[in-house]
């Protein structure tokens, strides 16, 4: 880390990025993290990692993919947990997770997608008609995938605009669905040795399978110390770290992350947290929340609460199922890949019940006071299953708030009036 100010304006030019529109994205985003998360309170020493990190997100990680791909290597880049980064590794690839976490260029989006579309997809879409995302333009290839039918039809569109290739999902989980998904791994191993000229062996794909777990294992020490009462860290400052993770260098991400976890655990044995003892303790659960979405652990934390768990795909989804190291053939492997991937439980499978079971178990074991169910607007898979999670939750006597909302800015007011009296209710 250095504090010498490189300007990648050039860098940022030959992307082909949109100059002017690029800078003032960037001011956006650096004025909400300057706001949102440099004023909190007692946080951990080990978060100043992941403020360098933000500081140069489109500057210096940047500038690492530029260069491995001007030494021959290839960036893959992802819009959903089902695409196996530990394949995208074990073909010599780089895998960054692309975010679609802002409101950007939907004058232009709304001249191909519906207008009553939901914000992530728009966002992914707006991304790149706006030309404001470099890790869209440094992408070799997008790995799309069928999951909801607004991204499956959207990644239509993106496709016409970048190379793009869609991986076929099954929206069940019986064992013919896991051989299909198996099947569908098998072929995505032949579109990325092609693409990287690179075979996948038993030797690279184990390399890559620890390398990942590895990843995972870190943060689930970081969320594992939020059940203490004070929690260690905010549920800001723990959503970034899955953020992040999604696009950071993996073995030093890991190294960081093991080191603010043994932080964390530190001040859990010494008491210390970022809220007072006995603060509302919150599980949020639905939507992803794609870079730079914080709203709505913002709305919680300002409010007086603290969220303690995230069960989504940035959060308990990404990190809390790690794929078997036991296997020691392509094969063995393969299957391993697919039983743990087709493990997660997205809104797009039915019957869906191993999420709901989900959210009790992590509402017990991180101590929660209630739970927050949050839909993006128009995302018609997990706004139907809300009054089921809900209830299910209920039952167990937990109270549940159902939060609907977009990226924009205009029902702040409402939802923290909402969420204010939900954190006085559940105390
Ligand atoms: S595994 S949650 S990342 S599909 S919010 S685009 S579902 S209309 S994001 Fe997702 Fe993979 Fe599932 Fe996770 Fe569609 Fe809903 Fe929009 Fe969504």
């Amino acid at each position: 880390m250095s504090d010498v100010v490189v300007d990648y304006h050039q860098m940022w030019a030959e992307l082909g990025l949109d100059l002017p529109m690029h800078d003032a994205l960037l001011e956006a985003v650096g004025g909400m993290y300057g706001a949102t998360f440099m004023s909190q309170k007692d946080r951990p020493a080990g978060m100043g990692y992941l403020d360098f990190v933000m500081s140069e997100v489109h500057g210096l990680r940047i500038k690492e993919l530029d260069d491995f791909r001007k030494s021959g290597g290839k960036v893959v880049g992802t819009y959903c947990l089902y695409v196996p980064e530990e394949l995208i590794r074990a073909a010599g690839a780089w895998s960054v997770g692309i975010c679609a976490g802002a409101e950007w260029a939907y004058d232009q989006v709304e001249q191909i997608l519906p207008r009553n579309t939901c914000a992530l997809i728009k966002s992914m879409m707006g991304f790149k008609l706006g030309k404001v995302c470099p890790y869209l333009e440094e992408s070799d290839l997008l790995i799309g995938e069928t999951t909801c039918d607004g991204k499956k039809k959207a990644y239509e569109e993106l496709g016409k605009l970048q190379n793009l290739y869609t991986m076929e999902l099954p929206q069940m989980k019986r064992p013919k669905d896991v051989a299909f998904w198996r099947s569908e791994l098998v072929d995505l191993i032949a579109k990325l040795e092609e693409l990287t000229g690179k075979k996948i062996t038993a030797e690279s794909l184990a390399a890559a399978i620890k390398e990942v777990n590895g990843k995972r294992r870190a943060l689930q020490r970081v969320n594992a110390a939020r059940a203490a009462d004070p929690s260690p860290i905010s549920g800001l400052d723990a959503l970034l770290a899955v953020q992040v993770a999604f696009y950071d260098d993996v073995p030093r991400f890991t190294q960081m992350m093991n080191a603010l976890a043994d932080e964390l655990e530190k001040r859990v044995a010494d008491g210390v947290g970022v809220a007072p003892k006995g603060a509302p303790r919150i599980l949020i659960t639905g939507t992803p929340m794609a870079l730079p979405n914080w709203k709505l652990h913002q709305i919680v934390e300002k409010a007086g609460g603290v969220v303690v768990g995230e069960e989504m795909c940035t959060g308990s989804r990404y990190y809390e199922k790690l794929v078997s190291e036991d296997a020691a053939t392509l094969d063995g492997m393969l299957d391993d890949l697919a039983a743990k991937y087709l493990d997660i439980n997205c809104a797009c499978f039915t019957p869906n019940t191993g999420r709901v079971d989900d959210v009790i178990r992590m509402a017990k074991d991180l101590k929660a006071d209630g739970v927050i169910d949050y839909a993006l607007s128009f995302c018609g898979t997990y706004q139907i299953e809300s009054a089921g999670v809900a209830k299910a939750v209920q039952a167990t006597d937990m109270p549940v708030l159902r939060i609907e909302t977009d990226y924009s800015a205009e029902d702040v007011g409402q939802l923290s009036t909402r969420v204010e009296a939900f954190l006085e209710m559940v105390k």
